[in-house]
């Protein structure tokens, strides 16, 4: 497969989790309802660059290791704690790249100290990160595949 000398490939992606406390509803094991996600932060599809996404939790979860194949790549769950989430995005066949791995904390209380000290069902806890995925000398196919979609 030809690379493509001197050339890089950015994507910008944005990962993070979003929590909402279940107030009423919330048992010992199941306080809050949450989202992990990957995604373009200007709603592109990242499906022609993404083959899946791996998400792995804490191993108090039943089947940690979570495999989402198609956009939206996100996963949903309940739970009681806070704790790193693996997040390994896979890249399509004709790119040629290995898989990377990133981590994301799970954030389900507003820090000590925040103005908002109440928990309510309504308002979630955010955590977002930004971060660009760099191909560096791509394989060409792939990048004119991806450059002109
Ligand atoms: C803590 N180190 O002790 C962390 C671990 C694990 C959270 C948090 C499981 C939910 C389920 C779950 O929320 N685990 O079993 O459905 O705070």
């Amino acid at each position: 497969r030809k690379r493509l000398d001197n050339t890089e490939l950015v994507v910008p992606i944005c990962y993070g989790t979003v929590a909402f406390w279940l107030g009423k509803k919330a048992d010992e094991y199941h306080s809050h309802r949450w989202t992990v996600y990957v995604r373009s932060p200007s709603g592109e599809e990242l499906n022609h660059i993404i083959s899946k996404v791996v998400f792995k939790l804490h191993d108090s979860f039943m089947n940690p290791i979570r495999v989402v194949e198609a956009a939206p790549y996100e996963l949903t769950e309940t739970g009681w704690g806070e704790f790193e989430i693996s997040i390994t995005m896979h890249f399509t066949e004709d790119s040629g790249e290995k898989p990377i791995e990133i981590f994301h904390p799970l954030k389900l209380y507003e820090d000590a100290g925040s103005s908002i000290d109440r928990q309510s069902t309504k308002k979630p806890v955010v955590t977002e990160d930004y971060d660009e995925l760099v191909f560096s000398e791509p394989v060409q196919d792939f990048y004119e595949r991806v450059v002109n979609v």
